[in-house]
């Protein structure tokens, strides 16, 4: 998501991230159905009409990549470069897993809920379909949703029609797009993108430990214009509006800060929150003087957790949710 889009509530769909481990696979609705199975006491198969005629439920929700401010680690560990993009926020339309999870009648010995998209490539030398897992505590939130619209319009191609989870809270990696399989499990899941991935591993020999909710983070919308090879930011000297948007997968936003030179930090003006689910827009009156500046924000959210000035480094690159650095020259009065 270009970073300009942060002044939209909802993000345009053409303008949300986009992240796909393999290809985007190509899917004929007409043939498509979700089946729900395991340890259950019905094996449900649904197509899509029979989804959308289940109860409907709409929520804006804030997904971000866990991989997002990875190019920014250093050394860069090697994956998806995103600097601070990968972020988005949607209307997602759907109805609530618990109440598809429910009408199959979950067994008592369930433990755990995997989730299988329809992409499949190969990763840590074995094929294998996009496939992730939660525990049935985490997929019972009445939150998590089975989504077919994004925006009030069909699921574009590559945000995982017909069909895709959205878990409200979490990295992206849970929100598991193209869904064809949904199976109950009487012991926890194990699968790759659990176990091997999306763990925040300090040496490879680390089994480490699994990244799941987003971190405390906010991000400015690009303040004045870009100059075109450096992107520093050039702006006019007096007052501007520097506003952007913050969000955690722990609470609610209660605070966010700013700062021009990177050690004293004023508070800002939040707006009221969207949904629980989403970011919160703030801003801030700036007085701009002619000089060079960085310009950073740190948000802290309901839980006290406070943006830090540098994440720890790990091997997968993921949750660095150090506040950002926007360079800014403020033109000379003339
Ligand atoms: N089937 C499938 N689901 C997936 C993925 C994938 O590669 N395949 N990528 C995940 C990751 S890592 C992220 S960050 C989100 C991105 O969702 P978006 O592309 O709609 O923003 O989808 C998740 N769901
Ligand atoms: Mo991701």
């Amino acid at each position: 998501m270009p970073l300009e889009a942060l002044r939209h509530d909802v993000t345009p769909a053409g303008l949300h991230y986009v992240l796909v481990h393999y290809d985007i696979p190509f899917v004929d609705a007409d043939a498509w159905q979700l089946t729900v199975g395991g340890v259950v006491q019905r094996t449900l198969t649904l197509d899509l009409e029979a989804i959308r005629s289940l109860p409907r439920s709409s929520m804006v929700v804030t997904l971000e990549c866990a991989g997002n401010g990875r190019a920014l680690y250093d050394p860069r560990p090697v994956s998806q470069p995103w600097l601070l993009e990968a972020v988005g926020t949607a209307e997602w339309t759907g109805t609530p897993l618990r109440s598809v999870l429910a009408q199959s009648g979950i067994d008592e010995r369930a433990m755990s809920v995997a989730f299988e998209g329809l992409d499949r490539g190969v990763e840590g030398e074995t094929e294998q379909n996009y496939e992730r897992g939660l525990t049935l505590e985490d997929a019972l939130d009445g939150d998590v949703l089975l989504a077919y619209e994004m925006n009030g319009a069909p699921l574009p191609p590559q945000h995982g029609y017909p069909l895709r989870l959205v878990v409200p809270g979490w990295y992206g990696m849970a929100s598991v797009k193209w869904l064809s399989r949904i199976e109950v499990l009487d012991h926890p899941f194990e699968g790759y993108q659990n176990q091997v991935s999306y763990r925040r591993r300090l040496t490879e020999d680390d089994p480490g430990r699994p990244v799941e909710r987003m971190q405390v983070r906010s991000l400015m919308a690009p303040p004045g214009h870009p100059a075109f090879l450096p992107r520093t930011r050039h702006l006019m000297p007096g007052r501007v509006t520097l506003e952007g948007r913050a969000w955690s997968g722990a609470g609610a936003i209660t605070r966010v800060e700013v700062s021009d030179d990177g050690s004293t930090w004023s508070d800002s003006m939040l707006d009221p929150q969207v949904s629980a689910r989403a970011w919160r827009r703030w801003s801030f009156e700036w007085e701009a003087r002619p000089g060079s500046y960085e310009l950073s924000s740190r948000a802290t959210d309901a839980t006290g957790a406070m943006q830090p000035t540098t994440a720890e480094w790990n091997v997968g690159g993921y949750a660095n949710n150090a506040s950002q650095r926007v360079p800014v020259v403020v033109a000379p009065a003339d």
